[in-house]
């Protein structure tokens, strides 16, 4: 059977791979070189220099891009010098519009990075699309989509946001971080380009930093290409072989990741010291139909808010947790808390931060995969005040 036409389970561990030509080797091997070999000039074997191809890289960028059903995948040294590339096909006057609920380090790069080059980003509820039409201009040039939300787990409707795309000819991006390519595959829903903070779940092991693009058109994907290799913010070749072979057990970890999320969720909702949970996965949630159409599961992130919303509470749960790690970042194998106001969205302006929910007794898991019961005997210890 062609490779291509391989079910997503199949091509998790060998889309876009081959043994190694050379030698046989059935791993991509690490290419630790920054130049190639040529028999005379401008003669080579497709790599002259690892800025602008890596045999490695190359790999990687094509597992990707079969994982998100289309030809051209990109990878860069973070999630965030992905989001760079991606805003650097614009130019001054052109606008964004965005949801209001993201990753913090994505709306520190708009705001303090490219509104000084001319750049217009408009954040808005993207729950409702109407209040995204609205905004919309003829120099709407980008809608930016993160669905499921980072931190409050909002599901955005990718469908609905193609088609306002469409009508004014701008580009729909989705960052699909927290879904993954296993749970939800945005370019069969209408997005011209998927970003990754492969840094998460497709690495899956915390022990790398890397970004991914998959792009639709092959137009823009050579844009794109042109705007990694000028600009050089490309991953290294042993951070792309990592990530290679994470991804090779993706869907085996995203299985486990909903399930112990779904455990976590409905523990944490029958709580008396907790408040509010959120997670993609409760019926009575304004997302959920979105999200049953949408994805395939509920995936592993789950945020909850304690009772008294205060900062001391929340503090004193995040610390006393001994399975889950206070930490930054999300989608390894080990469980982590982390408390968005003061950790990942420190970077939101107190009064976008507060519109959003994220008030100081937000605490946002990523659930790992260990036993669920571990993890909820830690959470039960933890809040026990
Ligand atoms: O950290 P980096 O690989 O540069 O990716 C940035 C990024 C982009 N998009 C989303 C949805 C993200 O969650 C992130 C990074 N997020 C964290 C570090 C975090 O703890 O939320």
């Amino acid at each position: 059977m062609a490779k291509s036409k391989l079910h997503f389970n199949s091509l998790t561990v060998h889309g876009g791979q081959k043994p190694d030509e050379s030698t046989g080797a059935v791993m991509t091997p690490i290419f630790q070189t920054s130049t190639f070999a040529q028999t005379a000039p401008g003669q080579h074997k497709g790599f002259e220099y690892s800025r602008s191809q890596n045999p490695t890289r190359q790999a990687l960028e094509k597992s990707i891009a079969s994982l998100e059903g289309t030809e051209y995948g990109l990878a860069f040294g973070s999630g965030l010098a992905a989001i760079d590339a991606v805003l650097k096909m614009l130019a001054p006057g052109d606008q964004v519009v965005s949801t209001n609920d993201l990753y913090g380090g994505t709306y520190r790069l708009f705001t303090s990075q490219f509104q000084k080059f001319g750049l217009d980003f408009q954040f808005v509820d993207m729950q409702n699309p109407e209040e995204v039409e609205a905004a919309l201009t003829e120099r709407t040039k980008i809608i930016w989509v993160e669905t499921p939300t980072n931190p409050m787990m909002r599901v955005i409707d990718i469908a609905a946001m193609a088609q306002l795309a469409q009508k004014v000819k701008a580009l729909l991006v989705v960052d699909n971080t927290f879904a993954t390519p296993y749970l939800q595959q945005p370019i069969g829903l209408g997005a011209d380009i998927v970003m990754h903070s492969a840094t998460k779940y497709l690495g899956g092991h915390s022990d790398l930093v890397l970004g991914t693009l998959a792009v639709k058109d092959a137009k823009v994907a050579q844009q794109l290409y042109a705007i990694q290799n000028s600009s050089g913010a490309v991953c290294g070749p042993m951070d792309a072989f990592l990530t290679l072979r994470g991804i090779k057990t993706l869907h085996l970890r995203m299985q486990r990741h909903c399930e112990n999320g779904r455990a976590v969720a409905q523990y944490l909702r029958n709580h008396p010291q907790v408040d509010a949970v959120y997670w993609p996965g409760f019926e009575d949630q304004p997302g959920y139909p979105i999200a049953q159409r949408q994805m395939k599961d509920f995936g592993g992130m789950v945020s909850f808010r304690v009772k008294d919303d205060q900062l001391k509470t929340a503090s004193k749960v995040v610390s006393a947790l001994q399975v889950f790690t206070l930490a930054e970042s999300l989608g390894g194998v080990e469980s982590l808390a982390g408390h968005p106001a003061s950790m990942t969205h420190a970077a939101l302006p107190p009064e976008e931060r507060a519109k959003n929910g994220i008030t100081d007794g937000l605490i946002r898991l990523s659930v790992g995969i260990e036993d669920a019961q571990d993890l909820l005997a830690d959470l039960e210890q933890a809040l026990k005040f």
